[in-house]
């Protein structure tokens, strides 16, 4: 079979970059700040901002913050976690971090082979008497089974958190994945579909939790004199709120873009039979966060870290997201749920998976190039150019 050498980018691809407003109506949001002469604690672009998001959500729950990681944090001390929380392995460094900034245990249980996500099954073996949650994520914008999880939780007398921070527009049968579990927390980092350069927000099922959480992001200041909650500064500056308020405004645009970019992706990846593209579940709609394969070992003279090594020899910067998994990190692989042994649909995963380019700004002409690059290192025929 001939295979064509592939023509290397002139300039890196990079696996994402940022939504960005025009830069004068930044200018414009800027001058509205400048004028009020109030930059932080709690100002109008934030009180914008907020409402806009509880519209969004379908839930007037909402707080911002000024990362996610920091949300995560507070909504451990909201909801007074403790003791263990079972979680996935297969996710960012914040999520198990955040349990041991809250001097919580992370017990790390297998994940799903097709949602990627915590398995149901492997959760309810794990808990004991000092389990107090479920931290689930919605990797890539991929839904929890929410409902297994929730009837877990019920018959434990558990909490169930959601690490959303790819999941902004992922909806279950028309329902925001927000309104899943006690808290999701939303990442609203530069790299993330709906962004504040840094940021994020926490949804709750009750508005008392919200009330608590409002307070332990500002220090726990209820007034001048009256300081209730041992709280922390996570409060979303206006400067993020303002570039919040005009980034939302292009989320549709760019989510229908990535849409398209899905399907060329699919389109022209199907036919390399060591690529697998994940799909989501019936009656999601996913949140177009990244873009996951996952690439099959050695058998078709390619595997994940080769296909990684040689994209990047062609100016294409894919993530192994999330290779290693939290459980090998030195700081957890101590732990007895960090044994290998424990997790084999996380290790099998973590060492295929691959997040390709994936953002509103690549052209169609870039995407193919990417899939002829693909299965040119696949040792495959070249995929056709229609979409
Ligand atoms: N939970 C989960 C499941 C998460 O994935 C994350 C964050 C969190 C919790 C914590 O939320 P935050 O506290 O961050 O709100 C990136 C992001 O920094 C991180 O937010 C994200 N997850 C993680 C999956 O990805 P890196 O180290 O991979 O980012 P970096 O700097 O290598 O950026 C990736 C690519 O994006 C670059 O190669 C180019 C492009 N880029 C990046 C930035 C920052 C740009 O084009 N412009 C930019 O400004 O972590």
């Amino acid at each position: 079979m001939t295979r064509r050498e592939p023509r290397r980018f002139d300039s890196p691809i990079y696996v994402t970059r940022p939504l960005l407003p025009p830069v004068d109506a930044f200018m414009g949001q800027v001058a509205e700040i400048w004028e009020s002469q109030w930059l932080t604690n709690g100002g109008a672009k934030h009180a914008a901002l907020e409402k806009l998001l509880g519209t969004f959500f379908a839930n007037p729950n909402v707080s911002l913050f000024n990362n996610g990681t920091i949300a995560l944090v507070t909504a451990c001390q909201a909801l007074r976690l403790s003791g263990e929380v079972i979680t996935t392995p297969f996710t960012f460094s914040a999520t198990p971090h955040v349990l041991c900034w809250n001097n919580i245990v992370p017990v790390f249980a297998d994940i799903d082979p097709q949602t990627m996500t915590l398995d149901p099954a492997s959760v309810e073996p794990l808990i004991t008497g000092r389990t107090t949650a479920i931290l689930g994520v919605h990797v890539y914008g991929y839904p929890c089974d929410v409902e297994a999880i929730q009837s877990i939780a019920n018959r434990h007398g558990l909490k169930v958190v959601y690490d959303a921070a790819h999941a902004f527009g992922t909806r279950i049968d028309g329902q925001s994945i927000a309104n899943f579990g006690d808290a999701s927390m939303f990442s609203f980092h530069a790299t993330k579909l709906f962004h504040t350069a840094e940021g994020g927000a926490l949804v709750v099922r009750d508005a008392l939790i919200k009330e608590r959480i409002d307070l332990l992001k500002n220090f726990g200041i209820q007034d001048e004199v009256t300081v209730l909650l041992p709280g922390i500064n996570g409060k979303m500056n206006e400067l993020q709120a303002a570039l919040g308020l005009l980034t939302f405004e292009m989320v549709g645009r760019e989510r229908a873009r990535r849409r398209e970019i899905d399907a060329l992706y699919r389109a022209n990846l199907k036919d390399i039979p060591s690529i697998m593209v994940p799909s989501l579940p019936p009656g999601v709609d996913g949140s177009y966060q990244y873009f996951p394969i996952r690439v099959a070992p050695g058998e078709a003279g390619v595997g994940r870290d080769k296909l990684f090594d040689g994209l990047r020899r062609y100016n294409v910067y894919t993530r192994k997201y999330f290779y290693p998994l939290c459980s090998d990190y030195a700081c957890y692989r101590m732990l007895p749920t960090a044994h290998p042994s424990y997790l084999p649909v996380a290790h099998t995963i973590a060492s295929e998976i691959l997040c390709l380019p994936f953002y509103g700004g690549l052209t169609n002409d870039e995407v193919l190039r990417i899939c002829d690059m693909i299965n040119f290192f696949c040792h495959r025929r070249r995929p056709g150019v229609a979409a």
